[in-house]
């Protein structure tokens, strides 16, 4: 049974909705937000000429850029006085992208959030330890409010903690895991070691998004916790996980909330529209947000639309899940970055040189990253000379020297990005230069599908 009636309306009611919340919203923005109304006028569209839903195609793109341009408040639409919450996302140059929310648009994420769980099997009776990080990322608190809303008990643990979140999920007898798919392998991981094992457990339901994952993974952890896993999709942006779900009794494909969210696939290099079927960049327009409403949102992803109906019931448009991204984003255990975050790190350091490379890999359960750096001809040649004829001390003092370039390296990552990575100092010329484009990362990981 889905949540709410919008999930499975025919189709010409649906599109009912979709204009007349399309043309609020366009005519809120343009009233409301002066640096908008300026891209509309330029694209040369008012808001009365917003007549079908076809006519969405007259609308300028948004991208990420373009609300970084913005930062932090200057795309808001709601003044600061109905603003109740903030959320952000990491940005390529350490300036994040920052989404504020109103009371209604908390109450539009509770909602879809709450579909969401209801599409994974989720009902009052569970107990949902959500370990989805709770802070400016989207994940903890939209889930939250979702499970709440369907009458869960939510256990709020956030991320990390991994023995602690074995031992609630024993004493407490969890029956849902929210969480990115990579972290709950790590879980199984350490799980395994001291002895546990998880089919033994109250578990049924998880409901993983957050990062790319595969059909594999997912029977993986279906098998290793006992439960039925169920993708969830979202982006800050727009207004955090909710975007989409998967239902449990399907599971092939995500339905989106498209009363809220409407999408379109585009061809990433000359914008054209595509149609249901072929593949090709996800594009949402917001057509409910107050806080900071986007029209067009290019979000980088790559995926294809389907109408095919669903035995479960949801009339609502379903994508599949996402097969990779248009840019270089880097998603390592549902952190977002760009290696250009970590070349600003390497600029502002000396002895090393902006010739990089993230290596990125799955070894077991969860992604590792190394960053290849080369060292400068300068500390090279010094370090070379020391080997050879220096003093027993100059060779120390050059290793010493290596070793805290390393560490701060490291230190800088983590603290820009949040995640711990392992640092590689490299000789001069060894990283492969590129006449093009310069390749900075190499992800060994398996593809997704
Ligand atoms: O990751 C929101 C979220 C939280 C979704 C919890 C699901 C569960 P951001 O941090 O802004 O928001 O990252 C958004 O993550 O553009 C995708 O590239 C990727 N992503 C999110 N969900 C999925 C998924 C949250 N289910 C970016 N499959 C998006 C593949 C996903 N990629």
């Amino acid at each position: 049974m889905a949540w709410s009636k919008e999930e499975t309306i025919n189709r010409d009611d649906m599109r009912r909705i979709q204009l007349g919340r399309l043309q609020k919203t366009v005519a809120y923005i343009y009233g409301k937000n002066p640096a908008y109304r300026k891209r509309l006028e330029k694209a040369g569209v008012k808001p009365e000429e917003i007549k079908s839903l076809d006519d969405i195609r007259r609308l300028p793109f948004t991208t990420k850029q373009h609300i970084r341009d913005h930062y932090p408040f200057k795309l808001f639409t709601a003044s600061q006085e109905d603003i109740i919450e903030f959320h952000a996302t990491s940005g390529t140059t350490g300036k994040p992208v920052v989404v504020g929310y109103t009371r209604n648009d908390i109450e539009v994420w509770t909602e879809v959030m709450a579909r969401a769980c209801t599409g994974a099997g989720i009902t009052k009776n569970d107990i949902v330890q959500n370990i989805y990080g709770y802070g400016l990322f989207t994940g903890g608190l939209g889930t939250h409010y979702g499970a709440q809303r369907v009458g869960a008990a939510v256990l709020p643990m956030s991320g990390g903690n991994t023995q602690r979140q074995i031992m609630l999920m024993q004493d407490f007898g969890s029956t849902v895991l929210t969480s990115t798919p990579s972290f709950l392998m790590h879980i199984h991981g350490a799980g395994r070691e001291m002895g546990v094992d998880f089919r033994k457990l109250k578990l049924r339901v998880g409901l993983l998004g957050a990062e790319p994952w595969s059909e594999s993974m997912r029977q993986s952890i279906d098998e290793s916790f006992g439960i039925k896993a169920c993708d969830m999709y979202g982006l800050s942006e727009i207004i955090g996980p909710g975007v989409s779900f998967e239902c449990h009794e399907v599971r092939k494909g995500l339905h989106i909330n498209e009363d809220w969210f409407y999408p379109e696939i585009i061809d990433p290099d000359t914008g054209k529209v595509l149609r249901h079927g072929e593949e090709g960049e996800l594009v949402l327009t917001t057509v409910g947000n107050e806080g900071q409403p986007l029209l067009r949102y290019r979000t980088r992803d790559i995926t294809r639309l389907s109408q095919e109906p669903c035995i479960c019931g949801r009339t609502l448009v379903m994508m599949e899940r996402i097969c990779g991204r248009t840019d270089d984003m880097l998603i390592i255990r549902g952190v977002n970055f760009f290696p250009s975050q970590i070349e600003s790190i390497i600029l502002q350091r000396k002895g090393v040189s902006p010739h990089y490379m993230v290596v990125v890999d799955r070894p077991g359960s969860m992604d590792e990253v190394e960053v290849r750096v080369e060292v400068t001809d300068d500390f090279m040649t010094k370090a070379g000379a020391d080997l050879i004829s220096g003093s027993e001390a100059e060779i120390l003092k050059d290793v010493e020297m290596a070793k805290q370039k390393v560490q701060n390296l490291k230190r800088d990552i983590k603290d820009m990005i949040g995640i711990t990575v392992k640092v590689s100092l490299v000789p001069p010329g060894t990283i492969p230069r590129s006449e093009g484009k310069a390749k900075r990362v190499d992800d060994r990981r398996p593809k997704v599908r």
